[in-house]
C-alpha cells in the first residue's frame, strides 16, 4: 500500500516527526541521505506504526500515494536545496514538498516561486518544540498555498500539540508566512529568556538569594499570570545541583550564551521592515555581549557599583516588583513581535490571522504560555489593534505593573546590574505613550546638515530652513 506521507532527513527532528505520524496511524515513507539512519529508525521503532524504508530517493518517491506529500527535515540552507533538487525531477504536478526545517523565509519564497512553475506545491512549515515536541506534538506554523494546506493540514493538525482540544496548527499564509512566523516566535523566545535571566540576576544580586531559593520564586510565579514553559524550566535549571562539585548547576556553566541565528534573522528583518523590536534586539545583543570574553575581562575593573544589596522597603517588594517588570516587558516583546508579523503580512500580502497565530503558540512550542489566550482574545476582538499594548487587558496590566517596572530599572541601575531587556522595554513603552518625542529636534538637525526637509505640526507640506543664510523658512 502506498504511504500517506514521506519524511526525508532522519536526524533527531525528522526521526521523531516520522514516529509521530506513524503513532497517529499514518503510513510513513522514510528516507535519509545515509542509509544507516533509515534502517535504525525502522528497526528500533518499526513496532510503533507503519514505516516504509527506502534506500534511494527514487524508491522513496515511488512508495508514496499521489498527490505525494514529502516533509524535508534536513539542515537548513544548502542541504535543503540539494534535497529539493534531487526530489523535484521525480515528482509530478500537484505533489507537495514541505520544508519543516528552520529556513529563512526569503529562501522559502524563492523555493516556492521556483517550484510553482513546475506545478509543485512548496510549503515552508515552521515547527517548534525541539526533539520532544516533534515526537509528542509540536506547534506547527504552515505556510504555502491554500490548496496544499487542504491536503496537508489534516495530517499536520493530527500530529500537532492540542490545547483544550484545539490543534496548535493553523494555515498561516502563502509562501514564506509560516517560516516568518516561526522566526518571530524564536525572536520572542530570545526576549523571554533574556527577561527571565535579568529577573534571576537582579534578585540574586539584590537580595542575595541562592539558586535554590530562586527556583522556588520561579515555581511560585509559574502558578500565576507568568505560567509558561520557560518559567517552569527555569525553576528546574535553578534547582539542579552539579554532581561533580556540589555547587548550583547555574554556577558551573560558562556564562556565554550561544545562538543559532533565528534571533539575528528576526532583528535583521525588523530593521528592513522598519519595525522597532527593541526588546528582541536587546536579547540578541545581550547574548553577543556575553560571548565577548576578552572585552569583558579587560573591562572587569572599570568603575561602577558591584555586589551591592537592596535594603529596607525596596528589599521587601523587590520579588513582586521584578515579577511585574518581567510581565510588562514580556508584553512589550510580544507586542513588538506581532507588529513585525503585521508589517510582513502587509508587505508580502499574507493576510496572517493574528488571533490564530497566538492560538498555535499555546502548546507544543518553547514560548507556550497562559498569556497567549489573552493575546488571541485581543486580536479576535479587534483585528485592527494599533498595538497589542492598547488592548484593554494589556493596558490595564501595564497600568498595574508600570510603577514596579520603573522601580526595578532604577534599582538595577543603582546596583550596576545590566537589565537591557527591562530598560529597553520600558523605554519603548514610554516612547509609544509620549505625546511629543525629540524626533522633532532630529528632523531639525537633518534639515540643517542635509536639507532633508521637515513637516510642520500646523500646516501640510514639507519645508526647509535656509540655515546658512538668513534662516528663513520656505516650502520644499
Ligand atoms: P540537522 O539540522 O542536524 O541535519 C541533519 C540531517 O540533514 C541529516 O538527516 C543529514 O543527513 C541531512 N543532510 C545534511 Br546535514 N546535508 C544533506 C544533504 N546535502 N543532502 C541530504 N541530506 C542532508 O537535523 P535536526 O536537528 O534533526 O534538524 C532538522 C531541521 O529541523 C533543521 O532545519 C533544524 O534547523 C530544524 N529544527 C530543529 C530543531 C531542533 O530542536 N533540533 C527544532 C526545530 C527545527 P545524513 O544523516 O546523511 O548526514
Amino acid at each position: 500500500m502506498a504511504a500517506d506521507i514521506g519524511v526525508t532527513g532522519l536526524a533527531v527532528m525528522g526521526r521523531n516527526l516520522a514516529r509521530n505520524f506513524a503513532r497517529n496511524g499514518f503510513s510513513v515513507a522514510v528516507h535519509n541521505r545515509s542509509r544507516a539512519k533509515t534502517d535504525a529508525l525502522v528497526s528500533e521503532f518499526g513496532h510503533e506504526g507503519e514505516f516504509v524504508g527506502s534506500a534511494t530517493a527514487e524508491e522513496f518517491v515511488a512508495s508514496l500515494a499521489t498527490p505525494r506529500k514529502i516533509v524535508i527535515m534536513v539542515k537548513a540552507g544548502a542541504p535543503t536545496d540539494a534535497v529539493i533538487d534531487e526530489l523535484t525531477p521525480l515528482l509530478e504536478p500537484g505533489d507537495i514538498l514541505v520544508d519543516g526545517g528552520n529556513a529563512h523565509f526569503a529562501d522559502t519564497r524563492r523555493r516556492e516561486a521556483a517550484l510553482k512553475e513546475k506545478g509543485i506545491h512548496f510549503a515552508g512549515v515552521g515547527i517548534s518544540g525541539g526533539e520532544e515536541g516533534a515526537l509528542l506534538g509540536p506547534s506547527i506554523m504552515p505556510g504555502g498555498s491554500k490548496e496544499s494546506y487542504a491536503a496537508l493540514g489534516p495530517l499536520l493538525e493530527k500530529i500537532s500539540a492540542k490545547v483544550d482540544g484545539t490543534p496548535c496548527c493553523v494555515h498561516v499564509g502563502p509562501d514564506g508566512a509560516g517560516h516568518f512566523v516561526k522566526m518571530v516566535h524564536n525572536g520572542i523566545e530570545y526576549a523571554d529568556m533574556q527577561l527571565i535571566a535579568e529577573s534571576y540576576d537582579l534578585l540574586r544580586q539584590g537580595l542575595g538569594l541562592s539558586a535554590k531559593e530562586l527556583a522556588e520564586v520561579f515555581r511560585g510565579w509559574n502558578t500565576g499570570e507568568l505560567d509558561s514553559y520557560l518559567i517552569e524550566i527555569t525553576a528546574e535549571v535553578l534547582d539542579q545541583v552539579d554532581a561533580a562539585t556540589g555547587k548550583a548547576f547555574v554556577d558551573v556553566v560558562l556564562d556565554q550564551a550561544e545562538q543559532k541565528g533565528t534571533g539575528r534573522w528576526t532583528v535583521q528583518t525588523a530593521l528592513e521592515l522598519g519595525v522597532p523590536i527593541s526588546g528582541i534586539a536587546e536579547a540578541v545583543f545581550a547574548r553577543s555581549l556575553s560571548g565577548h570574553a576578552d572585552q569583558r575581562a579587560a573591562a572587569a575593573n572599570l568603575p561602577g557599583p558591584s555586589g551591592g544589596r537592596v535594603s529596607g522597603e525596596a528589599a521587601r517588594t523587590l520579588v513582586e516588583d521584578v515579577r511585574l517588570a518581567l510581565y510588562a516587558s514580556k508584553m512589550v516583546a510580544y507586542a513588538q513581535g506581532f507588529d513585525q508579523i503585521i508589517a510582513a503580512s502587509k508587505e508580502y500580502g499574507w493576510d496572517v490571522d493574528l488571533g490564530a497565530t497566538a492560538t498555535i503558540w499555546r502548546g507544543g512550542c518553547i514560548i507556550r504560555a497562559r498569556f497567549l489566550d489573552r493575546i488571541r482574545e485581543a486580536y479576535d476582538e479587534s483585528g485592527e489593534l494599533p498595538s497589542l499594548l492598547v488592548a484593554p487587558f494589556f493596558a490595564k496590566a501595564l497600568e498595574q505593573a508600570q510603577q514596579a517596572w520603573r522601580r526595578v530599572v532604577t534599582t538595577a541601575v543603582e546596583l550596576g546590574v545590566p537589565t537591557p531587556g527591562f530598560a529597553s522595554s520600558l523605554a519603548y513603552y514610554d516612547g509609544l505613550r509620549r505625546e511629543r518625542l525629540p524626533a522633532a529636534l532630529i528632523q531639525g538637525q537633518r534639515d540643517f546638515f542635509g536639507a532633508h526637509t521637515y513637516r510642520r505640526v500646523d500646516r501640510e507640506g514639507s519645508f526647509h530652513v535656509d540655515w546658512s543664510g538668513k534662516r528663513g523658512e520656505s516650502p520644499a
